[in-house]
């Protein structure tokens, strides 16, 4: 079987334009294509073995990220999976700080403790991120009963996978959620693979969204790949938890370009037909949407090629600055340990 795309791109999105604004237009595209290029450098780089940590790109999943986290606040938290790179860019996080995280320096995110899997940043809201599957899904949604106790008016936002939503502890965050009518949207990237398995091979029945809406919780399907559907059904998911709708649960269909893991491209394994991916590139969600704002004349070509240039230059100081960093000491061993 080949997944196929489902969405028809931006077609009837013109007549929304107003409601966006042309900046915060520009300025998602911005976001993606910055997330592209870092990506797109972490790749090239990794096999020089300076990182010293797994990685999962989010090369294709960058409307996902951007359309989601725009929807938020600096003070709404954001919780994720091990796919972080995406979710923590795209919550405002410092890309110094991720570099040297990733080249497990002193001055990292979690102070060269976490690597790409745990990219935690409370500066910009990003409370957690964990590489155990579906890990952060019950301790983002005690994060949203201390908020709804604490009265504090925020959302929390919570990253899964399709291969989350398997996890025993999903069923029982939904529902808990539910029961209480917490301020939390659960947001799933469904790529379709849990690293090499497909959905259908594992839940041949499961329509992602309909399993969600069984647990009472309210539930939307979107097309992951148009950052404008993402942003707008996040928004109002986040309007409507705000008067008091109780959880969302958010399915975004995207496909990952490359390996479920590391640099490069991994179908030639045999598990995911190359076709199948090629198609999805022909939706690539930086492309699809640069083609949409420039047909409605609110991104030049010029323009794009001046972000392209400016990106570079910080990619290249954000990596010098990481390579130049200090390494952690032995004696910072025993920091942030508490058990004796
Ligand atoms: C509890 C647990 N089981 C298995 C794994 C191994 N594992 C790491 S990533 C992954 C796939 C997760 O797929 P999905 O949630 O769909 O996210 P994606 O990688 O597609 O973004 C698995 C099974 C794990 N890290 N944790």
């Amino acid at each position: 079987m080949r997944y196929t795309y489902e969405g028809n791109g931006y077609k009837g999105w013109e007549k929304n334009l107003d409601f966006f604004g042309k900046d915060f237009l520009v300025e998602l595209f911005y976001k993606m294509l910055r997330i592209r290029m870092i990506e797109e450098e972490i790749e090239g780089r990794y096999h020089d073995d300076f990182m010293k940590t797994p990685i999962h790109l989010v090369i294709g999943q960058e409307a996902t990220a951007v359309g989601a986290c725009s929807a938020l606040k600096y003070s709404d938290l954001l919780y994720s999976g091990h796919r972080t790179h995406g979710a923590y860019l795209g919550k405002g996080g410092d890309l110094k700080k991720m570099l040297s995280e990733m080249h497990c320096k002193s001055n990292g995110c979690v102070g060269s403790r976490g690597g790409s899997m745990h990219l935690i940043d409370p500066d910009v809201g990003m409370a957690w991120s964990s590489a155990i599957v579906g890990g952060a899904l019950p301790i983002a949604t005690g994060a949203a009963l201390a908020s709804q106790v604490r009265k504090e008016n925020n959302v929390i936002m919570v990253f899964l996978g399709d291969g989350g939503t398997e996890e025993g502890v999903c069923s029982e965050s939904l529902n808990f959620a539910a029961l209480k009518k917490l301020p939390i949207i659960f947001f799933c990237e469904n790529n379709f693979y849990s690293v090499q398995s497909p959905l259908q091979t594992r839940q041949p029945k499961r329509d992602i969204v309909r399993w969600a809406e069984g647990h009472d919780v309210n539930a939307i399907a979107v097309d992951g790949t148009n950052v404008l559907d993402v942003y707008k059904t996040a928004r109002n998911a986040v309007e409507d938890i705000k008067n008091g709708s109780g959880p969302w649960f958010i399915e975004a269909k995207v496909y990952r370009f490359r390996a479920h893991g590391g640099a490069g491209d991994d179908s030639k394994t045999g598990y995911r037909d190359i076709k199948e991916r090629e198609a999805w590139e022909k939706q690539c969600p930086v492309n699809s949407y640069s083609s949409f704002l420039m047909r409605n004349n609110i991104l030049a070509n010029q323009q794009r090629l001046d972000m392209e240039r400016k990106i570079k230059i910080e990619i290249k100081d954000a990596f010098d600055f990481a390579l130049n960093s200090p390494e952690p000491q032995k004696t910072d061993l025993y920091q942030f340990v508490y058990a004796d």
